[in-house]
């Protein structure tokens, strides 16, 4: 389950229904020309908190067709409302997911032992794994290392996508935690998430960034820090330049401009607007041309 994962995005065709012919593309541009070691569904880039349990459960469904098993799948399958978690997990572990993960609970202000009746309900509903989907920036929810510990203590929980840029929390996990995985949840900040002792990273950029990350981790792994270094430079000009321009829109049109049917967002999301357009042009040319 180590490497490198992209955060699938989700091709949506001008009225928001999924496109599917575009979401096969997507899985296959990521399988084929960002050789990823797996992909990541239904997370934030998928747009996932904006769909119906209905499209979630159909996204599970297109991207393990496509992907079938060339490459290791995580299902995301977290939601404040616990019943469709528990539905969604269910649905994943069935079609053969290699494990599944959950976003912390979220809006409500849960405390720590709803967040663990949380997680044991899902993994206890299966027969599969779970990673812990920590993002405080967007959630609100910040775990201590000793709550981490006590979820931890159930096997079935083996790892977590970490999205934060807590490096002192980090390398405690990383000490303590020996045998549980750690991605790395921002592209930015792969490097030293690495040197830290990282097994791997899911990132949203990957899909079109993921040749670079998986050199970065690679020459990092194997100490060639100043190596790595240059290559997270130009992925930092890179993913400045995306964050700048609008991140899920953007990393969409650069698909498009290579050829994958990536589409729209889902609304709220806006539409991207012509001056969006041609600086994703102008990223394509200089990061991929
Ligand atoms: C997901 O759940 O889709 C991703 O794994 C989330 C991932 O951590 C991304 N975060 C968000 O999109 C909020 C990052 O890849 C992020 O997009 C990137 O580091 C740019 O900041």
């Amino acid at each position: 389950m180590k490497g490198i994962y992209s955060a699938l995005l989700v091709s949506f065709d001008e009225n928001g229904n999924i496109n599917e012919k575009g979401l096969r593309q997507i899985v296959r541009h990521n399988i084929d020309v960002c050789k990823v070691d797996g992909l990541y569904v239904g997370g934030s880039t998928g747009e996932n908190f904006m769909l119906s349990t209905d499209e979630k459960k159909r996204i599970f469904e297109i991207a393990k067709d496509e992907a079938k098993n060339d490459i290791k799948l995580i299902a995301q399958v977290g939601s404040v409302n616990l019943k469709e978690a528990v539905e969604l997990a269910k649905f994943a572990t069935e079609l053969g997911y290699d494990s599944l993960s959950a976003v912390t609970p979220f809006y409500y202000k849960f405390d720590f032992e709803e967040i663990k009746h949380y997680y044991e309900t899902i993994v206890n509903s299966v027969d599969n794994k779970m990673i812990i989907y920590s993002i405080p920036f967007l959630t609100g929810v910040n775990m201590s290392l000793d709550q981490f510990a006590e979820l931890f203590e159930n096997e079935k929980i083996i790892g977590v996508k970490f999205t934060a840029a807590d490096f002192y929390l980090l390398e405690r996990m990383r000490k303590r935690f020996p045998d549980k995985l750690i991605y790395a949840g921002f592209d930015e900040m792969m490097l030293p998430a690495v040197v830290l002792g990282v097994d791997g990273a899911i990132g949203s950029t990957f899909n079109v960034n993921g040749v670079r990350a998986k050199q970065i981790f690679e020459l990092a792994k194997n100490n060639k820090i100043e190596e790595a270094r240059e290559i997270q430079h130009i992925t930092n000009d890179l993913i400045t330049d995306i964050l700048g321009n609008g991140l899920y829109q953007t990393i969409k049109l650069i698909l498009e401009e290579q050829g994958v049917e990536a589409g729209y967002c889902r609304q709220p999301m806006k539409e991207a607007t012509e001056e969006m357009k041609r600086k994703a042009k102008e990223m394509y040319n200089k990061y991929f041309g």
